[in-house]
């Protein structure tokens, strides 16, 4: 393999710098770096003090990783149970589940990295307990997998039966083995960099030895000896075994991110439909050759990012292609305006080219997590500011509206346009407290400390600025550290005032980086999005050095600054955010006669409460001077601090067109007072307003529905009627009711066999008559004369929570016109619905 021969140069070539080491002990080899030079500057070096990302780091430590811990308790405990089988007890064994313990340690990364910043003992003593149960679920030659390690996996008939395979490593590509441990490393080098304890690195390291020995090796115990030679099926594992070489400097780790690379798709590549085929798991071809983003977007984007990352590090050229037109492929065809990718249900993944739906999106919350690392890194990789423009949008728009401004409800699913009622969210027409997949808040958990990290990269005598806020820094270059003091009111004002402080006067080259949608006629960088000129003439970005006009020259999307810097000196950049309006290449039909708006890095969009109902009604077809359009920063409620942005705009309404003022927020704030309509791409003209509810046009959204009963105080009205409910004692809605009995079916009997998305049962429960939340249920489709159980997609369980829509999508393409859910009530009760919801896989393009 080519990268392995650059491998011994580039450990030769790793510069070992201590940057103003904190506490963790993991940091003079943590923050190695080598191949072109570019370090990045680790979060803990930089201090936030700004108005924007410490109030929302604030809001971690209070609200976000409190709550997440409570919430992946079930984790813990079954790792416990785990360690306590180890030890020989077995008499409670967990439920089994593949990918749970993932979202704690998750979660714990986001503990971690926040630790370094506040030091909190009662949260730090919190992870030494949940750390020690890790340690205590490890079998002792370093496997760590709690449905095999107990044996539960045998009772896992989810899926085919297959989900984890009957024995450690039978079935990689879906059991989430090497996911989980892959998160567990990062979160054990955060730990390790924020304390500098290393238990939890060293089962982390004999983890990855174990994983060598099994998959490379070949270990008598496991797969009778011989190398299991095979790629994870979801990617996660490579990118942190980069991380452990980065923080250990054991180029064991880099090798094995390379060997997992490298055999993906040759040794091993499914060749069935959906979850099993190889684009989804990006096993259709080796890395080095694909050429197209496909198939599961967050699997991909990790895979992506951990390809940037050996690529960096060992500079051997084997991956350059491939990232080089993936990365075209996905910001000139395949990425909202949101930096949103992954825009198709069913697969959780990349559609065709142009397939960029609105209020279909799918645009998972990870999958943008994943654009920001992957971006991220092709900046380390290449130097080049074009991606961390792509990662600055996908953080800003994308990523950030995961998360309310509370910290406690959640985006899994993102669309960029949404009525108010229909249940996009997994079940919820707005953000939900958490979800049976948990992988987006805990994402979420992980990302927002790492924020900082991403501000400032540095080579030998270079300083690059890459994100804007107010912080302090220093920064170690060869002839002395620099001390960087940035005042900025960025995201919201493109001022920033970088005052310098070398420990001696020294030359040294800073850039600055200007953002595509400042430098150029684009908000993002890639072939979609276009400026109108209409209202351009928002000002030029401009640069003062110690209050003197400077003409610096631009390299690769930075301003650069060459100079004798001496105490003091002051560097003045002005990037003004006029409020602009963009158009989407014509290939994208969904966008075709629509505008979006943004500001700086912002998209905005307009929502229901801001506006006096469904904001489809809205046109803008007037475009005023930039300094024309009424900005205010809002000044109380959740919203504090946040600019507004106001437009002229047409309404139509029943009796014809007025004139309106359209309020807009930024994209990343939405959902945060009520669940409500919202848009992002505003007609551009009356003709194209498309107000009609397609959920609620008719009385019936069904042909028929039957039951196996309906008792007396029910009817089935409420199944095939328009109403949603507004919780699982909804008494404004008639339930359906159910007679008393252990089994139960309801039917549902549809106008055409169209290919069906997901199917959503909202339960009615008010804790009376004896109706109860069911004990459990299945979908079932009429085929041949045959009721069979449909497939599920692979992270979907059949839920029965209250007061939402507990969804489920076909795991493999379901066309049917009849459909029965098959339920089984908690002994002899009776269970009740009050509504059904069922999506379909039309895309509007
Ligand atoms: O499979 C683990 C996680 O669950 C994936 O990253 C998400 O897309 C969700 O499917
Ligand atoms: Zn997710």
């Amino acid at each position: 393999m080519s990268w392995i021969k650059h491998l011994t140069f580039a450990i030769v070539a790793i510069v070992f710098l201590c940057v103003g080491c904190s506490r963790g002990a993991g940091e003079q080899a943590g923050d190695r770096q080598s191949g072109n030079g570019l370090t990045p500057l680790p979060f803990n070096k930089v201090s936030l003090e700004d108005d924007f990302w410490k109030p929302r780091l604030e809001t971690q430590a209070k609200t976000l990783i409190p709550f997440a811990l409570g919430k992946t308790t079930p984790a813990v405990e079954a790792l416990e149970m785990a360690g306590d089988f180890l030890a020989g007890d077995s008499t409670a064994l967990p439920t089994p589940h593949r990918y749970r313990s993932s979202d704690l340690y998750k979660v714990m990364e986001g503990a971690a990295l926040l630790l370094t910043e506040t030091p909190d003992p009662a949260l730090e003593r919190r992870l030494d307990k949940i750390i020690d149960i890790i340690a205590r679920a490890q079998q002792d030659d370093g496997y760590l997998y709690v449905s095999h390690i107990t044996g539960v996996s045998k009772d896992h008939d989810h899926w085919g039966g297959g989900g984890m395979g009957d024995k450690p490593y039978s079935f990689v590509l879906h059991s989430h083995e090497l996911y989980n441990m892959g998160h567990m490393y990062e979160a054990a080098i955060a730990y390790y960099r924020a304390t500098g304890k290393d238990k939890w690195l060293k089962v982390a390291e004999k983890n990855a030895r174990h994983i060598n020995k099994v998959f490379f090796e070949g270990d008598p115990d496991y797969n009778d000896g011989k190398p299991v030679n095979q790629a994870p099926g979801h990617q996660e594992l490579e990118l942190a075994l980069v991380k452990l070489f980065r923080v250990t400097g054991d180029s064991l780790y880099l090798e094995m991110a390379g060997k997992f690379l490298d055999i993906r798709g040759k040794t091993y590549r499914p060749e069935g439909e959906g979850v099993m085929s190889g684009t989804y798991s990006h096993q259709h071809k080796p890395p080095a050759e694909q050429r197209e983003a496909v198939g599961h977007a967050v699997r991909a984007t990790y895979m992506y990012s951990a390809m940037a990352d050996v690529e960096a590090l060992t500079n051997a050229g084997s991956y350059n292609g491939a990232l080089d037109k993936i990365w075209h492929n996905i910001v000139d065809s395949k990425m909202h305006i949101t930096g949103g990718l992954g825009a198709v249900h069913g697969i959780e993944g990349f559609g065709p080219e142009y397939v960029l739906p609105n209020k279909e999106a799918y645009n998972e919350t990870c999958a943008a997590v994943g654009n920001v690392f992957f971006n991220y890194r092709m900046f380390l990789l290449h130097g080049d500011a074009r991606f961390m423009d792509v990662a600055e949008v996908s953080l800003f728009n994308n990523s950030l509206a995961g998360v309310n401004l509370e910290g406690n409800r959640f985006f899994y699913v993102n669309p960029l346009e949404t009525d108010g009622t229909t249940p996009f969210n997994h079940g919820r027409p707005g953000r939900s407290p958490w979800f049976n997949t948990a992988c987006c808040p805990s994402n979420i958990a992980r990302l927002m400390p790492q924020v900082s990290g991403m501000m400032y990269a540095y080579s030998s005598d270079e300083v690059y600025v890459t994100l804007y806020a107010s912080n302090s820094t220093q920064i170690p270059l060869k002839d002395g550290a620099i001390g960087i003091e940035q005042r900025s009111g960025y995201p919201f004002d493109g001022k920033v005032q970088l005052t310098f402080f070398p420990e001696n006067k020294q030359d040294f080259r800073l850039k600055l980086r200007i953002p595509t949608w400042a430098l150029t006629d684009q908000f993002v960088p890639g072939e979609l999005y276009d400026y109108l000129h209409i209202n351009n003439g928002g000002g030029q970005w401009s640069i003062a050095v110690n209050g003197e006009p400077f003409e610096p020259i631009l390299e690769k999307g930075f301003a650069v600054i060459e100079r004798t810097w001496s105490s003091g000196d002051l560097v003045e950049l002005n990037i003004p955010m006029p409020v602009r309006f963009s158009k989407t290449i014509e290939q994208v039909g969904a966008n075709q006669g629509k505008l979006a708006v943004t500001r700086g890095p912002l998209v905005y969009v307009a929502e229901g409460i801001d506006n006096g109902g469904p904001v489809q009604q809205f046109f803008l077809n007037e475009f005023p001077a930039p300094d024309q359009i009424p900005q205010a920063t809002i000044d109380s409620g959740i919203l504090k601090g946040v600019v507004k942005v106001g437009l002229p705009a047409g309404k139509v309404t029943g009796s014809g067109v007025v004139s309106a003022d359209l309020q807009l927020i930024p994209y990343y704030a939405w959902n945060n007072r009520e669940d409500g309509s919202m848009i992002v791409w505003f007609p551009s003209g009356q003709d194209q307003v498309q107000f009609v509810n397609d959920n609620m046009a008719s009385g019936g959204k069904f042909k028929y529905v039957s039951a196996s009963s309906t008792h007396q105080l029910g009817s089935l009205t409420a199944i095939s009627g328009p109403r949603r409910p507004a919780s699982s004692k909804d008494r404004t809605i008639q339930p359906w009711i159910s007679d008393e009995a252990p089994d139960h079916w309801v039917e549902i009997g549809l106008t055409e066999a169209r290919p069906i998305r997901s199917i959503g049962i909202y339960w009615f429960d008010f804790g009376r008559w004896n109706v109860k939340i069911p004990e459990s249920w299945q979908v079932q489709y009429f085929d041949a004369g045959q009721w069979k159980a449909i497939d599920l997609y692979v992270t979907d369980d059949y839920a029965v929570d209250k007061d939402k829509y507990n969804v489920v999508h076909p795991g493999s393409d379901l066309r049917s016109d009849r459909l029965r859910i098959r339920i089984k009530s908690q002994g002899n009760t009776k269970v009740g619905i009050l509504d059904v919801d069922i999506e379909y896989q039309n895309i509007d393009t």
